[in-house]
């Protein structure tokens, strides 16, 4: 591209193409004013507030230096008494129609450093009639006396987060921003991502927390940290304002991955680390405390059935516990769950206590819920679990497929991208038995029949195979299998699948035949592919479709499970597994452990251990007897509640590690306070594979300690030689034996903050796309494995003749353990409920906000029924994140055979009717 050479100020410089005049200005160390411009994050810049206003020689009126480009030979003049007084009269014109700046929401927004540094603090001009302000929102406070419409925050709303919520409206003087059709904020459709607070450059629309009843600012940052969100596995990173040891805001910061951009939970999700239930001592139970399966926790008293106790005491306690287990019953008797939301060095240590210090492989984690079927499919196909490229690969795609995943709820910020991608013209293919709010993004929407997946992407496969539509080049260099499968796949016409799966065979026949021809096509899916018995067969016809294709290892192209917890790559990657050791090495193989056992110093189980649900089960046949628990909570996570809660009742001993007493931590015999996300530093991986570095905002509260230190002093009172100095020391020893950290060491996070592996290259970045010339499997080549129509394993009858499909909540995390203790979070959804259609609320003769009964062969709840033409007729929609009504007291733990993940998104339940009385008790 051509540099432009032009003069800025009497000096020559050079614009790069595109480049406007502000930003060249800016390289060049001159600031101009700007209030409707950001540049970072970098908005689309609009020109409207003329504050940023340039004199070019011979042009009559001045420019808008952030809009206007230069042209070759163009002088341009920031500094000439013309310009600077254009820009110190719209600041002039400005601050008349302002709230004085001491009485102003924000006296210290960027509109007052700029009044400031332009000299124009006052006006002469009078002050025109302004809009009343509106504070019906739970996190922001709206005060349109100080909006200058600029702009900024409909742009944030529209064209960054594409949530089309803001608006202008009106006209001249009387022109405001309106929320829908001039709602009050908090009834709008807002899903308080707050990327209009983070914009807005006066104040006009700010963080309530930070003002006061007369809507003035009263709360500033004594200091802040950067770090990451606690959240999802998209990894936004974040910036913590800390004031008095206390979280009090978070915004976004330009990472790798989100570039600024929050959601609610990550912008305002922050303050449960704060809430009174905290756990703050150890505790112990109390002698006469007996264990009831039935018993539950109360949560305004959570601390009944438990003492304090010294942290000497309470880890002796703990310790001797799971020795003696091990020791009278052998190392099989004891097991241990890890946790996602821990970093990878956390990860890494607990998993080796368990197979050094316990002396099995009964290790697992919450990814044997979510997509251990996927990776199952992913290490049989391709050798790899993770992506093959990240979430924004898909501005670069020509088709983007969505199946199984409802991105704007549980990776909003990703799904920013993806609607990016849409507008700008990508064609956005959404695959669920549900609507959702990208289906209105979406070139279609294919809403199939519930847990026939495999019948479709066959019927697609068939479709790519008989019309010729493969990569023949492809599939000959890169690939395996292809002839088994292409005779496999003719039993699956779409004319024959169309009754299975509800979709015509057209629609099958035009969205594979789309796929298949685009430059570019990417796929990303989630839990309604994974948490089935057949959810390794429904990843496998998705590799499947992206090797027949030749759709993977270029831009814009690939397989993208989106993970769900922010570190469920890394504890994966660490080895949180029962059948791998870290990096995926099987613990069958004597060569791939051989490295192990000599780093640490001991010979290891070559069987494979228990997977999650397993464990529960040998916990009920009396094989499993002690267990320690860090930072998981199954007794709401797991299928099949009732079996699972009788399990943990059943232990001789459970160690609980958590922030507050769980559910699970209810049924233990020693609870361990452990660190929040923002009381600790470590390395967390994202679903792109991007390993990032977490700092200590703040102390843990009282007595808690970090997650590593705790799990450190199990393991040398378990008789482990460990003399760990900190994260730092663990990450060194984990890059030994893990070849996926190479290159990455943690003095490079510290500068860098976020490295993408794999790393060829000290000095170079890491590799976001994969698989671009073979896969790392003995052959080199991708694994296609063909797979059959099997349906679920409960199908509804009479007895029980809907379908409950069970998933999650914008506001709220999995257990609820964290997010219904952040009171923003838990005043925008405060309570259980139940999604239905219309259709069947008529039926039922439920209206909204009556309860409903919902029962399974497993067991029964009562919740509020709320109405969403989203949901399927015949189908009802539960959140697992309700104690008072949890959704897994429903589930089916019935297991696909290779992933062993339980069929969470299709069971067979009654709906009815919840007379007042009962429903009141
Ligand atoms: N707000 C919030 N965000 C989260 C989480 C959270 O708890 N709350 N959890 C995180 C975690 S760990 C995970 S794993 C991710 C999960 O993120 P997603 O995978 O998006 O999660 P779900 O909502 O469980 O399920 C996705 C979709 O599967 C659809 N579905 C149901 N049955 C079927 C079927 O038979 N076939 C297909 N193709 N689809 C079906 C559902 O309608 C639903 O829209 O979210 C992460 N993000
Ligand atoms: N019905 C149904 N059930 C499901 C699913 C579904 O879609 N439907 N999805 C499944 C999926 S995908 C997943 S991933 C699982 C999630 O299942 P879990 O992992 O059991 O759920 P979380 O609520 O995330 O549990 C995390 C626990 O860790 C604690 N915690 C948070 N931060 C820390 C920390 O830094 N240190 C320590 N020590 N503790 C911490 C929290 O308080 C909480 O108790 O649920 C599964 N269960
Ligand atoms: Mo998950």
């Amino acid at each position: 591209m051509t540099k432009i050479q032009f003069e800025l100020d009497g000096q020559q410089v050079e614009a790069n193409a595109g480049e406007t005049i502000w930003q060249v200005a800016k390289r060049h160390q001159k600031e101009i004013p700007h209030l409707c411009y950001s540049p970072e994050p970098d908005y689309r810049p609009d020109g409207n507030c003329r504050a940023c206003m340039v004199e070019i020689e011979g042009e009559r009126v001045l420019a808008a230096s952030c809009k206007r480009t230069p042209s070759v030979g163009m002088k341009v003049k920031t500094e000439s008494a013309r310009a600077v007084a254009a820009q110190k009269m719209v600041m002039e014109l400005l601050v008349a129609d302002q709230p004085a700046r001491e009485t102003s929401h924000d006296p210290d927004s960027k509109f007052w450093h700029w009044a400031e540094k332009v000299e124009v603090t006052e006006s002469r001009f009078p002050a025109a009639e302004r809009w009343a302000g509106d504070t019906s929102h739970p996190a922001m406070s709206v005060n349109l006396d100080a909006c200058i419409q600029c702009g900024l925050c409909v742009r944030a709303c529209r064209e960054v987060q594409v949530n089309d919520v803001i608006g202008m409206a009106y006209r001249n003087a009387g022109a405001k921003i309106v929320f829908d059709f001039d709602d009050p904020m908090g009834e709008s459709t807002c899903v308080a991502c707050g990327e209009c607070v983070q914009a807005c450059p006066t104040g006009a629309l700010m963080p309530s927390v930070m003002l006061d009843e007369k809507q003035t600012r009263v709360t500033y940052a004594d200091r802040q940290v950067d770090s990451l969100c606690p959240f999802c596995g998209v990894g936004c990173q974040v910036t913590y304002q800390v004031k008095d040891e206390k979280v009090i805001y978070a915004e976004g910061r330009d990472g790798p991955a989100n570039h600024n951009r929050l959601c609610v939970k990550g912008r305002f999700g922050f303050d449960y680390i704060h809430h009174p239930h905290r756990l703050t001592k150890p505790l112990v139970r109390l002698p006469n405390a007996k264990k009831d399966a039935n018993d539950q926790v109360d949560p305004a008293n959570p601390f009944t059935h438990f003492r304090e106790a010294s942290w000497e005491e309470a880890l002796d306690i703990a310790a001797k516990g799971l020795v003696k287990i091990r020791d009278e019953k052998g190392v099989k008797a004891l097991a241990g769950f890890g946790s996602a939301k821990g970093s990878n060095e956390e990860a890494y240590l607990f998993q080796k206590l368990v197979r050094t210090g316990f002396g099995s492989n009964n290790v697992d984690h919450c990814t044997r819920l979510c997509h251990a079927s996927s990776v199952a499919a992913l290490m049989e196909g391709l050798n790899s679990g993770a992506v093959s490229a990240p979430f924004a690969a898909a501005m670069d795609a020509e088709v983007i497929i969505v199946i199984g995943a409802n991105p704007t709820v549980n990776h909003p910020v990703a799904a920013t991208y993806l609607k990016n991608a849409a507008k700008r013209g990508a064609k956005l293919i959404v695959m669920d038995p549900r609507k959702q709010a990208l289906s209105r993004h979406a070139w279609k929407h294919l809403a199939f029949k519930p847990g026939s997946d495999v019948a479709m992407l066959n019927a697609m496969l068939h479709t790519i195979i008989t019309e010729g539509l493969t990569d023949q080049q492809y599939i000959a260099g890169y690939t395996e299998g292809f002839d088994e499968l292409a005779e496999r796949i003719k039993e699956f016409p779409p004319e024959k699948m169309e009754a299975i799966c509800g979709i015509p065979a057209e629609t099958l026949k035009e969205v594979a035949r789309v796929y298949a021809r685009s430059r570019a096509s990417i796929i990303f899916w989630g839990m309604g592919i994974s948490q089935h018995i057949h959810g390794t067969d429904n990843a496998r016809c998705l590799i499947a479709l992206a090797l027949t294709t030749g759709q993977v290892g270029r831009p814009g192209t690939g397989l993208h499970p989106l993970r769900g917890q922010n570190n469920v790559q890394g504890a994966s990657d660490a080895g949180l597994i029962p059948m791998f050791l870290p990096d995926y090495q099987p613990v069958g193989r004597t060569d791939l452990r051989e490295p192990f056992e000599k780093l640490w110093h001991q010979d290891l189980d070559p069987v494979r251990g228990l997977t999650v649900v397993e464990i529960m089960n040998a916990i009920h046949a009396g094989e499993i007897t002690g267990m320690y628990i860090e930072g998981e909570n199954p007794a709401m996570s797991d299928p099949d509640l009732q079996h699972a809660r009788e399990a943990l009742a059943m232990l001789d001993h459970l160690v609980v590690q958590d922030l507050f007493v769980t559910e699970t931590a209810f049924h233990a015999d020693v609870i361990l306070p452990a660190s929040a996300f923002a009381e600790k530093s470590g390395t967390f991986t994202n679903t792109d594979r991007r390993v990032q570095l977490a700092r200590e905002v703040i102390r843990p509260p009282g007595d808690a300690r970090q997650d590593l230190w705790i799990i450190q002093e199990i393991g040398k009172r378990m008789g482990l030689p460990w003399n760990y100095n900190g994260p730092a020391d663990v990450f060194t020893e984990m890059t030994q034996v893990m070849p996926s950290l190479n290159n990455i060491t943690w003095e490079r996070l510290v500068r860098e903050g976020a490295v993408t592996y794999p790393v060829d290259d000290p000095n170079k970045p890491g590799n976001e796309i994969i698989f671009t010339t073979g896969f790392p499997t003995e052959s080199g080549r991708g694994k296609i494995v063909p797979a059959k129509v099997v349906p679920p394993d409960e199908i509804p009858d009479a007895e029980y003749p809907m379908v409950l499909s069970t998933g999650r909540v914008l506001e709220h995390w999995h257990t609820g353990s964290m997010t219904r203790r952040a009171s923003v979070l838990d005043q925008i959804e405060p309570e259980a409920v139940a999604f239905m259609s219309p259709k069947d609320m008529r039926r039922l003769s439920v209206w909204p906000g009556d309860f409903i009964k919902l029962e399974t062969r497993r067991g029964a709840v009562e919740v509020k029924v709320r109405s969403d033409r989203d949901v399927p007729e015949n189908m009802v929609f539960m959140p697992f994140c309700y104690a008072e009504a949890a959704a897994n007291l429903l589930t089916n733990p019935a297991l696909d055979p290779f992933g062993k993940i339980p069929e969470f998104k299709f069971c067979a339940v009654r709906a009815e009717k919840v007379a007042l009385q009962s429903a009141a008790e």
